[in-house]
């Protein structure tokens, strides 16, 4: 390991980043840390809180009462204390039962309940703008040109219209509570046309800044999206935009250069200027609350594994595991296929070896996720058919809602876990399978196609999700790999989960924002895309 200052300027953001003592910290320490230079205005899809009345069959609401879901991991909970500290607001769609009965008449409310907060702005969407917003452009247009299946595009007459309204209703939302020293942070994919509604409604000393969780397309594939110029025109209102890795953000510099020609692209600082604004793009992979899924997975009993294990799997049997959304970005099927050609080419592994595949349907209202799980469950059910024998079945499913201490129990039992997507913006299921096994004894099977696979491809197993011969001969691998090796391998892992977890990932989002924000020009940055600065072991992708 190389010490910090070979490697960093001191102007890097990312120097705040490195640690020494290997184990990361805990989310509730990073967020105490998180530098947030102003009061903090982030707008999601989701909202952190949701009221909803318990009892849906009361007569009336007086008798009802009302529960609060509240965030229990990852960026939301990292968020939470970072609005508490700077007196911040959080925008979001309200879409819980009782959810506009507990705000005020701005459609706000304090949240966390019963204690000194920050400000949660509920918009109020109806069914046909969730529909066409969320259900309609969102996942049918930019979800699918993201992940570069412009074949399930579905460009409904009305879907952008409606996105650009609810865009302007968050936008709006914004210009509410904004004041001069405003760190704006916009969520995800939902709202590409926002940041530029913002920049232009907003203090111009104010910041706005973008993380974009999925993938950023090639210029030949982005060429199909419908409204394509309008999505880059509004994601340059912004002045940060980041991505999880360096690949992501070419595309979008080449996106601009070929779609917005009244835009300037300097490639080597990764700056964008658009109408006089400067938009600093960088590479930012985002990691998962590791020591909370080491801990959880400490306090799983190893002689009783979560229930789901128990009931289907005997103890002697060596288990691999699944855990994903039923999309087709994830790869099930070619998943189910590399297991259907590894128990034909090995069928001594028959009766000793079971696949759990945990799914949890997504977006079922779009026909094409309904087929997809549909197509699944029957590739489930077939091979099972298959080879099952006695009580034993190659493959165990479930649908089921697994409750988090349950997934970290399921997570340390896996002898082999499967992340085959065809593509993937990053992959948390892949950090947090490595955090919580905590015996050191698994190991990660993960699609060279993820985010996740340019920090842990080196010694994590890598596949081509559609080479189902050369997959299901992994598959074997791994099973065989001696202990010493899974140990050896599961160690650099499991060091580049924690020193690289959600605590970090938000240091080094506030620290680019902070040195926006202060006017420190990005040309101050030294931007060095062909590595990780926060990785010191990293290997480069191949
Ligand atoms: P997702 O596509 O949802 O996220 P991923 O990052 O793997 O993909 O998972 C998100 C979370 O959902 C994980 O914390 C996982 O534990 C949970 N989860 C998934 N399936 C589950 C199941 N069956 N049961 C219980 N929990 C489950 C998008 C992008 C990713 C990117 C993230 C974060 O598509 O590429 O990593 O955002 O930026």
């Amino acid at each position: 390991m190389r010490f910090p200052d070979e490697r960093l300027s001191l102007t890097n953001p990312y120097s705040r980043q490195l640690r020494c003592d290997g184990r990361g910290r805990t989310s509730d320490d990073a967020s105490d840390e998180a530098a947030c230079p102003g009061p903090l205005i982030v707008v999601s899809n989701r909202q952190p809180y949701r009221h909803e009345y318990d009892d849906a069959d009361a007569e009336d609401d007086t008798e009802r009462s009302v529960t609060v879901d509240e965030p229990t991991g990852g960026l939301t909970a990292g968020l939470d204390p970072v609005c508490k500290r700077t007196d911040g607001t959080w925008i979001a769609w309200g879409d819980g039962s009782a959810d506009f009965d507990v705000t005020d008449d701005r459609n706000c409310v304090s949240v966390p309940p019963d204690s000194e907060g920050y400000t949660l702005h509920r918009l109020d969407l109806s069914e046909a703008a969730v529909d066409s917003y969320y259900r309609g452009f969102s996942n049918r247009v930019l979800w699918p040109i993201c992940h570069g299946f412009s074949d399930l595009l579905e460009d409904r007459p009305t879907d952008f219209e409606w996105y650009r309204t609810v865009n302007e209703r968050f936008a709006s939302a914004v210009a509410d509570h904004a004041t001069d020293d405003s760190v704006v942070w916009i969520q995800d994919y939902h709202f590409a046309l926002a940041p530029r509604l913002v920049r232009d409604s907003i203090p111009p000393s104010a910041t706005v800044a973008q993380f974009w969780h999925i993938p950023w397309p090639a210029p030949e594939t982005f060429r199909d999206c419908p409204a394509g110029v309008d999505v880059l025109e509004g994601v340059l209102g912004n002045d940060l935009l980041g991505f999880h890795v360096d690949r992501y953000v070419e595309n979008f510099l080449e996106c601009v250069q070929r779609y917005v020609p009244n835009a300037t692209v300097d490639r080597d600082q990764r700056l964008v200027r658009y109408e006089g604004e400067p938009t600093t793009v960088v590479a930012t992979p985002m990691g998962v609350d590791a020591a909370s899924f080491d801990r959880r997975a400490r306090a799983a009993d190893r002689r009783n594994p979560s229930a789901l294990l128990t009931d289907a799997v005997s103890e002697e049997t060596v288990v691999g595991l699944g855990v994903d959304r039923l999309d087709y970005t994830k790869g099930i099927p070619e998943r189910l296929a590399a297991l259907e050609r590894f128990f034909e080419r090995n069928p001594d592994w028959c009766g000793e070896f079971t696949f759990v595949q945990k799914a949890t349907p997504s977006r079922t209202e779009i026909p094409t996720y309904e087929r997809y799980g549909e197509f699944v469950r029957n590739e489930v059910e077939r091979i099972n058919g298959r080879f099952e024998s006695g009580d034993w079945k190659p493959i165990v499913y479930t649908e089921e809602y697994v409750e988090p201490d349950d997934l970290c129990a399921l997570y340390r039992q896996a002898d082999v876990m499967i992340v085959s997507p065809i593509i993937d913006g990053m992959n948390l299921v892949a950090q947090e399978y490595l955090a919580a096994s905590v015996d050191c004894d698994g190991a990660l099977l993960l699609s060279d196609r993820t985010g996740a696979y340019e920090r842990l491809g080196s010694h994590a197993l890598g596949i081509d999700p559609t080479d189902t011969d050369a997959f299901a001969r992994r598959i074997a691998e791994s099973l065989s790999m001696p202990r010493h090796e899974r140990r050896r391998r599961m160690n650099t892992l499991r060091h580049r989960v924690f020193e690289n977890d959600i605590g970090s990932w938000m240091d080094s989002q506030f620290d680019w924002i902070q040195s926006i924000h202060e006017g420190s020009s990005s040309e101050a940055i030294d931007q060095d895309p062909d590595t990780d600065p926060d990785s010191p072991e990293y290997t480069p992708r191949v």
